[in-house]
């Protein structure tokens, strides 16, 4: 099972059967509120008719269509609405069906990006500590988990380095929103420069939001002078946004949440409400432009899935964009932001508590490790959690929520007086 402790989960498994809006159903029977939108991905609640449906028909219609020297008009519909949405002028997309595959996709595009320009020696990737991009080796590298890391560290890629995390508890603990500390960790970025020469750096990867690691939000201006450094050096700029695009901070992307455009953009998750896999890479015109027109005849990008594009995700996610716009979740997810705060700082004082955070629909409750049992604690919180009927997430000992955009107060209620009972009877 993935990242799953696969000997205690088969002595006592959870198992999930049926899902509906902002409910689990469990296997004994009982609704579970979703707290988490599954693994942060099924934004517009689950099973929504309108979504289904057109997974179905597409099913009956054209079940699948080789994207390799193919196409079919539903890929490159979605692309064109997604391209839309994007920020700036980023405006092609490259399909997978993982954040994964779109993480090592978006890797590789930088290569070809730098071969293409004339730079060929632009190689190395700068990742961030803490970071998470998913499990395949690209991803792994420029990945910050260590845990994720140290299993395969003999076959890592060779040219990455990693700027430091921001998370500062000591300054910055029990902050609403943005911390106002921590801009100055971006300069790190000029000592990796100056380590290593700018001009073998290809890109800069991040997450906007940190999510996998405990929400870790970036400090005022931090994004913003990360941008100005890759400028100033001519690096390309990566912001993964498998969490937190499609309205899950509140706007359509991290991006636009900050107001600050990177270069590629890597999404998934909520691009098809997690109804069928998908990921992307989306992508500035001059990227596409140069990777595409500098190559002679022929393919110009060796790199694909057999899935790229799939016609089922195609239509989910083109169904998917459809209910975000029709019923404005993004506009949701930004008026519930000040309510769902007020929520997550309400366990401010319970027991075992150093620090509540939250930015747009997403929150995070870090806990006192036990002394000696990293993760013990946080687990334990989950477990009890899901006994008592809400779903959240743990991390270490960081319990993360981001319930689909859909969630009414009420339920923002229960899930923080659930939350809030289990942290008092937790040891
Ligand atoms: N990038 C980011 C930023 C992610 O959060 C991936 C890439 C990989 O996506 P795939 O689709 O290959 O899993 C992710 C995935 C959690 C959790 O609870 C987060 C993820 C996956 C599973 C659990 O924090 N994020």
């Amino acid at each position: 099972m993935p990242f799953t402790a696969n000997r205690a989960f088969k002595r006592a498994p959870r198992m999930l059967v049926a899902a509906k809006d902002m409910y689990y159903t469990a296997a004994d029977g009982r609704q579970i509120l979703d707290g988490t939108a599954g693994l942060w991905c099924v934004n517009a609640g689950h099973c929504r008719d309108s979504i289904t449906a057109a997974i179905r028909e597409q099913a009956g219609v054209m079940d699948y269509a080789p994207p390799f020297q193919m196409g079919h008009p539903l890929a490159f519909e979605l692309a064109q609405q997604l391209a839309r949405m994007l920020p700036g002028d980023i405006d092609h997309v490259f399909f997978g069906n993982s954040g994964s595959e779109a993480v090592d996709t978006s890797l590789k595009i930088a290569l070809a990006y730098w071969q293409a320009k004339g730079e060929p020696q632009r190689v190395r990737f700068i990742g961030r500590a803490r970071g998470y991009h998913g499990v395949g080796f690209g991803g792994i590298s420029v990945g910050g988990i260590d845990a994720n890391r140290k299993q395969f560290a003999g076959q890592l890629l060779p040219a990455v380095d990693h700027l430091p995390h921001t998370h500062d508890l000591a300054r910055n603990a029990y902050t609403r929103g943005q911390p106002q500390h921590g801009a100055h960790f971006a300069d790190a970025l000029e000592e990796l420069v100056s380590k290593h020469g700018g001009h073998t750096i290809a890109a800069v990867i991040i997450e906007p939001v940190a999510g996998s690691t405990g929400v870790i939000i970036p400090p005022k201006g931090y994004l913003e002078r990360l941008r100005e450094i890759c400028d100033k050096h001519g690096i390309l700029l990566i912001f993964d946004e498998v969490i937190t695009g499609f309205g899950r901070l509140g706007a359509s992307f991290g991006a636009t949440k900050f107001g600050v455009i990177p270069d590629m953009m890597t999404v998934a998750k909520g691009i098809t409400n997690a109804a069928v896999p998908m990921g992307a890479v989306c992508v500035r015109h001059a990227i596409y432009d140069t990777v595409v027109n500098s190559a002679g005849a022929g393919i110009e990008l060796f790199h694909g899935y057999t899935y790229s594009g799939h016609p089922l995700a195609a239509a989910a996610g083109l169904a998917t964009l459809e209910v975000y716009r029709s019923e404005g979740l993004f506009e949701r997810a930004a008026s519930l932001e000040s309510f769902w705060e007020d929520a997550v700082h309400s366990l401010r004082g319970s027991p075992n508590v150093i620090d509540l955070r939250n930015v747009g629909i997403v929150g995070a409750v870090e806990l006192e490790p036990r002394p000696g049992a990293p993760g013990a604690r946080g687990f334990e919180t989950f477990v009890k959690c899901f006994e008592a009927g809400v779903l959240v997430r743990s991390t270490a000992d960081t319990i993360a929520l981001s319930p689909p955009l859909i969630v009414e107060r009420d339920q923002i209620t229960r899930m923080f007086e659930v939350l809030g009972s289990v942290l008092r009877s937790v040891a």
